[in-house]
């Protein structure tokens, strides 16, 4: 699955246990090295940082689509995009409007501090501005690496299945937010609303959690809310 963050190794490799592990935590120690300035050049700058997870169509672009739409006269933007390959979703950012710069992965299956590090420098985003970063689709490996983001937001859909914060630990103990979004898709697949947040708290007691639904837009305000929280905007008045 992924050439750079080593979870292929503990099924293919013919090191020993130890080299490998090893390995893991060089790359894990010189990612946290990073991480730390790009936090240092976040907090200078105001800049708040969010990283968004997810399985792949979970929704990020589709969130952002809708944020960055409702709330550009009112907040400043700008936007990393993470995948493997192509720029669609890149493409439909630039088409909201707001700065976005692309990271293309290739079998790299997360973003890690160093590329985000990169992209900063060629985009420069303003002083108190927002940064969206959008992570490979990717329940597991992005939950190791660290981009230096003031907060990260997993977002689960209710096609996944509400099982999966048991399943897929990390990325809800290493989030401040879990999004579930197409709650419009409820009355169409067998998905228990308690019994997912249930499953989420287990892994992480202090997990805020938001329902919503990108498409029909049903509990957007509780996230823009959430928004303007984090940002310290006070005297926000939307028009979504
Ligand atoms: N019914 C419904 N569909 C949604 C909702 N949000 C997103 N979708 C659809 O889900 C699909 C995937 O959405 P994306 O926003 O591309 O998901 P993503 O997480 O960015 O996907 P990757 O970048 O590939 O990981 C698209 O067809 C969206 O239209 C929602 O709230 N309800
Ligand atoms: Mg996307």
């Amino acid at each position: 699955m992924c050439a750079t963050c080593g979870c292929d190794d503990h099924q293919h490799s013919h090191h020993s246990h130890k080299t490998v592990v090893d390995v893991e935590q060089d790359i894990l120690h010189q990612n946290n090295l990073l991480a730390e300035r790009n936090r240092g050049y976040f907090e200078a700058k105001q800049i708040f940082a969010v990283n968004l997870v997810s399985s792949p169509g979970s929704g990020k672009t589709s969130l952002l689509v809708k944020t960055l739409t409702d709330l550009k006269d009112f907040l400043e933007f700008s936007v990393i995009e993470g995948d493997q390959q192509t720029t669609c979703d890149a493409d439909r950012i630039h088409a909201t409007g707001t700065k976005v710069t692309q990271i293309n992965t290739g079998k790299g299956c997360h973003l890690d501090a160093h590329m985000v590090l990169h992209a900063l420098q060629g985009m420069k985003p303003k002083d108190n501005s927002t940064l969206f970063i959008e992570n490979v689709g990717n329940l597991v490996c992005p939950a190791m690496f660290d981009l230096g983001e003031k907060e990260r937001v997993v977002i689960i859909s209710v096609t996944e299945g509400d099982d999966k914060p048991l399943k897929y630990p990390d990325m809800f103990h290493s989030s401040t937010l879990c999004i579930i979004n197409k709650i419009d898709l409820l009355p169409y697949v067998d998905f228990n609303v308690e019994k997912v947040k249930a499953n989420a708290l287990k892994v992480n007691h202090q997990l805020e959690i938001i329902e919503l639904s990108c498409t029909s837009g049903e509990g957007m305000d509780k996230w823009y809310n959430w928004l303007k929280t984090k940002v310290h905007v006070s005297d926000l008045s939307y028009s979504y």
